[in-house]
């Protein structure tokens, strides 16, 4: 059936434009196509079916025989049919529509405001395109390709800007989509370019806003639905509707690929939209919310607390080591990375001053605040823990968190959605009431927790999901605690495990850097699961110094850690197993 509505909705493309041209010469720009003419074409495709009945064809053309079989009830097809379907299934990567006669596509509330062939290695990120740009090597030498840019309005005040890039040839029949992070606010050039190397169509959202400011959700309330979930839903849904109409067919499979607020958009899209992808790669998902934006406030008012509990950033690798020091053997190996941190219970005590203060000590008050960096987040009434603490290992990234002010990241959640306020001061949060209201209100919109991954599991999407250890944005146990929530939801690991895995992976920081390999193709992975039914069982991963790989190692499915086999180079993956 599937099939079948690939083969309608194809009708308004290929075959018009196969009876407009019929006989011509088409110039697609690398390439010059002679096609027959259409008579000429028919009676070839009508030899051909005459030659090849009973049985039908090749192993394609057996799968399209029985579809259309059962599609008109066990009775033979019509010819036309046939010559039709078999056209499109046989259909060479011709495209269907010219790049530019895409301005003219009609999608539900969406204007393409932009549809135009970029030669090979002409395109460069528009100006102000904050952060989203990447290094100009990323664009350097780029293949030819259409690029079309949209904007969806699905509520009256939703301004959602897409982008979706076509390889003009060699497209591999995939669509893969790319997150964004913090409070987004901008397409990511970037990852485009990088998925259109690989040979996908593939597409990134704003979200709806520019910016990454959560000021725009002020008065804003259909903004905040797009930035939640909304705009990557109909991004996705427009994007695959402007794949088809260039290249007349469906993507073939379609993939997520996301960190940070992208991983948490990942679970939503896996959570709500169960229809929209085959696979999803979740990386350090943002997605218990509410209770990640108030670890700012949290943190912010342990720094400063008092005059001395702020740490200079110049001791965070002097805590770093301690921590190393402390944790690195318990793991079972000696290698410079904490692998199992949620058993190691590293105190900062360690390093408090005999006396005064000193470059090589921590105060007291500052071996406190340490302590707050890796503890939970508790309400303060109930004790109950509201978000896990940071690891340790996670040390010389504490900056962003760990300031004098603490981060918009976290305090624009409460200024501009909860409490509708600018000045709202965090230090007035109250980590009961004012955490109940942020739940209350945000009613599963942003928060993307729910852990009823059934509809998205039971129609074959593979989940991947991954977390660095040392992540300093967003605590790695929060995706211990979801993946855990849905094993719980599901009826334990037997049930999930052929579709959904969570890779925690040792030294590594928020969605890339840190000590550890942090270097891994996710995609490939993923892509073996999906469309080969080989499920990861390792993934391996890479550290880079000056350019050249000085380690790999395996990343394991939790709750399994790569461990070393006792013989061997401690720096080359095949010498550990998952276990
Ligand atoms: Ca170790």
């Amino acid at each position: 059936m599937l099939q079948i509505s690939c083969v309608s909705r194809k009708r308004g493309t290929i075959f018009p434009s196969l009876q407009r041209r019929g006989g011509r010469a088409i110039k697609n720009r690398n390439t010059v196509r002679e096609r027959p003419p259409r008579l000429r074409l028919l009676r070839w495709l009508r030899s051909i079916l005459l030659m090849a009945q009973p049985p039908l064809l090749s192993e394609e053309g057996n799968t399209l025989g029985q579809s259309v079989h059962i599609f008109f009830g066990g009775h033979r097809p019509p010819l036309q049919f046939m010559v039709l379907a078999l056209f499109v299934f046989t259909a060479p990567s011709a495209l269907a529509a010219s790049c530019e006669s895409l301005a003219g596509l009609k999608l539900p509330d969406s204007t393409i405001t932009l549809a135009q062939t970029i030669a090979a290695g002409a395109f460069t990120p528009p100006a102000g395109a904050r952060g989203a740009g990447g290094p100009a090597a990323v664009f350097r030498d780029l293949p030819e390709f259409c690029r079309v840019a949209a904007t969806l309005r699905p509520s009256t005040d939703s301004d959602i800007k897409i982008e979706v890039w076509l390889l003009a040839s060699g497209w591999n029949g995939k669509f893969e989509a790319n997150g964004n992070g913090g409070w987004t606010g901008n397409i990511s050039y970037a990852a485009l370019a990088i998925a259109l190397r690989r040979g996908y169509a593939t597409a990134a959202t704003d979200t709806g806003h520019e910016g990454g400011s959560g000021s725009f959700a002020l008065g804003h309330p259909e903004k905040l639905i797009d930035f939640a979930y909304r705009a990557v839903h109909e991004m996705t849904v427009q994007s695959k509707a402007i794949i088809a109409a260039y290249y007349g067919n469906n993507p073939k499979f379609s993939y997520w690929n996301g960190c940070s607020s992208g991983g948490k958009q990942g679970l939503k899209e896996a959570q709500r939209f169960p229809e929209d992808y085959d696979g999803i790669i979740a990386g350090a998902p943002a997605n218990y919310w509410t209770h990640l934006t108030s670890a700012a406030a949290w943190i912010g008012q342990a720094v400063n607390k008092t005059e001395s509990s702020y740490i200079p950033p110049t001791k965070y690798s002097l805590i770093h080591d301690a921590a190393v020091q402390a944790c690195d053997s318990q793991d079972g190996l000696k290698d410079g990375l904490i692998s199992n941190p949620m058993s190691c219970k590293f105190d900062p005590k360690v390093l408090e001053c005999k006396d005064g203060d000193a470059a090589t000590c921590l105060t007291s008050a500052q071996v406190e605040t340490a302590r707050v960096m890796y503890s939970p987040i508790l309400n303060r009434r109930t004790k109950e823990p509201l978000l896990p603490g940071f690891e340790p290992g996670s040390e010389t990234g504490w900056g962003i968190v760990a300031g004098h002010q603490p981060t918009s990241l976290g305090i624009d959640h409460w200024k501009y959605v909860v409490f509708k306020d600018p000045n709202w001061d965090y230090k007035t949060l109250n980590f009961d009431s004012d955490i109940a209201l942020a739940d209350k209100q945000d009613n599963g919109s942003i928060n993307a927790i729910d852990p009823n991954l059934k509809p998205f599991l039971s129609r074959g999407g593979k989940l991947l999901q991954y977390h660095g250890w040392s992540d300093q944005l967003i605590p790695p146990q929060s995706s211990v605690n979801y993946y855990k929530s849905v094993l719980d939801a599901l009826g334990g690991a037997g049930k999930v495990r052929d579709s959904y895995r969570l890779f925690m992976a040792p030294g590594v920081a928020h969605c890339a850097g840190g000590d550890g390999p942090s270097n891994f193709d996710m995609l490939t992975a993923l892509e073996q699961w999906v469309e080969n039914g080989k499920a990861p069982d390792q993934i391996t991963a890479s550290h880079v110094t000056n350019g050249k790989v000085d380690r790999t190692r395996p990343l394991c499915p939790y709750p399994q850690a790569a461990t070393y086999k006792g013989t061997g180079s401690i720096d080359d993956a095949a010498n550990f197993v998952c276990k």
